[in-house]
């Protein structure tokens, strides 16, 4: 079959095989995978037009119990870490929705401070936010027995966030140390089960097949997540898999363009955490439509995969970002568009 032919199959996703999936994820004619991002902007602009959203990101805590071998935060990593108080993660959030940010993503590692009592320290303070910033939130607390779902809906959360990482069962326990799969995989499950919207997500370059990677992206679409990621690994220094060589962006790129021919109603981030502000328009190039990871300058908060890139410099805040996306001709959508949205999802509609 010619490129041509498995994108309009993968179009909708009507009749295409894992085989066909991982096809086209090989792409690698400078034409076919010009083709294939065009695709993908035409499928997203007709579902959302020239509007895309905007994510701040608060990294409010980087102690973690976990040892994830990619991961710069590992408990093993010998770092100075930081825990922002509950006024500080406010008035963070305050800010970011003043300067026009749709959702605050309240992020930490595994912290046993803010795991502690059932949650309780992280869930007053997306009360807080809730009540005293009134703006849509996401959180990212890592894996979270079952039972806690419903409290971080009640909290006010609108969004679980929490990425597979990889569906093959043997890279992810050798990624994820020590940690269940199949828990983690019911994250996405007791999410949505307890009203919350769910973001999943894969890292792409991590010696993961063609394969696998399809594999991910037909299971992150089977769940039903109404956002879904791929974000090129970067490697970390202190952590076992420092040594290796950096994967070339170019593959994240692919996967977030057959995510859109396939789910086209799907949030799909494009990250600033991979490259900065550099990566920004190869993602939305390649058929992105959120932006994540826009982090305030000067507020002593850190990226996750690039913790310090385009950070100080102003180049992710909020600003910065804005004027760029009118650069590209593109709108960041008001927040009674966002919750318009947020509302048709949750009833089950895209
Ligand atoms: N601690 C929580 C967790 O792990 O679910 C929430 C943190 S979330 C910020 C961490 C995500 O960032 C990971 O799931 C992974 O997808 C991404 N990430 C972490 N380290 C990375 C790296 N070195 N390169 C690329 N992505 C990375
Ligand atoms: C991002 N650094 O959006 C953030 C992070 C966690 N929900 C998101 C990976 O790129
Ligand atoms: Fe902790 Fe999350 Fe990093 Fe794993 S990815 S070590 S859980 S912060």
């Amino acid at each position: 079959m010619s490129v041509a032919e498995i994108i309009e199959r993968a179009k909708g996703n009507a009749g295409i095989s894992r085989d066909d999936i991982a096809e086209l994820l090989s792409v690698r004619r400078e034409s076919d995978i010009a083709e294939l991002f065009s695709a993908a902007r035409s499928v997203r602009d007709r579902v959302f037009g020239n509007k895309v959203f905007v994510y701040g990101f608060v990294y409010f805590s980087t102690f973690c119990r976990n040892n994830c071998a990619f991961c710069y935060y590992r408990r093993t990593n010998d770092l100075p870490r930081y825990r922002k108080t509950a006024d500080e993660v406010l008035a963070l959030s305050g800010s970011l929705k003043d300067a026009g940010i749709n959702l605050v993503d309240l992020t930490m590692g595994e912290d046993p401070f803010m795991c502690a009592a059932d949650y309780s320290e992280f869930l007053e303070i997306v009360r807080r936010v809730r009540d005293d910033v009134d703006i849509s939130i996401m959180v990212s607390p890592g894996a979270v027995p079952e039972g806690s779902f419903s409290k971080f809906r009640e909290a006010g959360a609108d969004w679980f966030a929490c990425y597979q990482e990889t569906y093959n069962r043997d890279l992810f326990s050798r990624l994820r140390l020590e940690q269940d799969f199949d828990n983690r995989l019911n994250q996405k499950i007791w999410a949505r089960k307890a009203g919350l919207l769910s973001e999943d997500g894969i890292m792409v370059g991590l010696g993961e097949t063609l394969e696998d990677r399809a594999d991910s992206i037909i299971k992150m679409g089977s769940l039903g997540c109404e956002q879904i990621r791929a974000m090129t690994f970067v490697p970390q220094k202190g952590t076992p898999m420092e040594s290796m060589r950096p994967p070339e962006p170019l593959d994240e790129l692919i996967s977030i363009a057959v995510m859109r021919l396939l789910f086209p109603d799907r949030l799909i981030p494009a990250s600033l955490d991979v490259e900065g502000i550099a990566g920004l328009k190869s993602r939305l190039d390649a058929g992105a439509n959120v932006i994540t990871s826009v982090v305030p300058p000067h507020e002593d908060l850190a990226g996750v995969a690039q913790h310090e890139l385009d950070i100080d410099n102003g180049r992710r805040s909020v600003e910065h970002v804005l004027r760029m996306l009118d650069e590209m001709g593109k709108k960041a959508a008001s927040n009674t568009e966002y919750e318009g949205l947020l509302r048709r999802l949750r009833a089950g509609g895209r």
